[in-house]
């Protein structure tokens, strides 16, 4: 979508520090990040928020869920416990109108993100 972001991060207009990538998303490294493992994972389609998910979409979803518990154990995160978080408009703290979930992990995670 014209002026996003994660958009332009998919297309390569925006560098990321890449950890994974497919057909379908693309897993990076958070630019802020709040924990000492804190990853992004987003959709290749644009998406605004997971209150936009269709029914067409509940595979890609279902994808997203399923890579970032792989990218968890992959990032030594997995044992000790980490966090799946998308947050959806203004008041849920999206500040990013691309679908994405944050992996968060490797400390004691508490309160609302942590
Ligand atoms: P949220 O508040 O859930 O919309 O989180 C948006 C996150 O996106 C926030 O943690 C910072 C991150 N972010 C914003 N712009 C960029 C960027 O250009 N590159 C990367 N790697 N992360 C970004």
């Amino acid at each position: 979508m014209e002026g996003c972001i994660f958009c332009k991060i998919v297309k390569g207009e925006i560098p990321s520090d890449k950890v994974y990538e497919d057909d379908q998303i693309l897993v990076f490294r958070d630019i802020h990040p709040q924990a000492p493992v804190h990853y992004l994972v987003i959709p290749k389609k644009h998406i605004t928020s997971i209150s936009e998910v269709t029914d067409a979409d509940l595979e890609l979803v279902g994808h997203m869920i399923n890579t970032a518990v792989r990218m968890a154990v992959a990032a030594g995160i997995a044992d000790k416990g980490y966090r799946l978080v998308t947050n959806s408009g203004m008041e849920g703290g999206q500040v990013v109108d691309h679908m994405h979930w944050h992996i968060l992990g490797g400390r004691q995670l508490s309160g609302e993100l942590g």
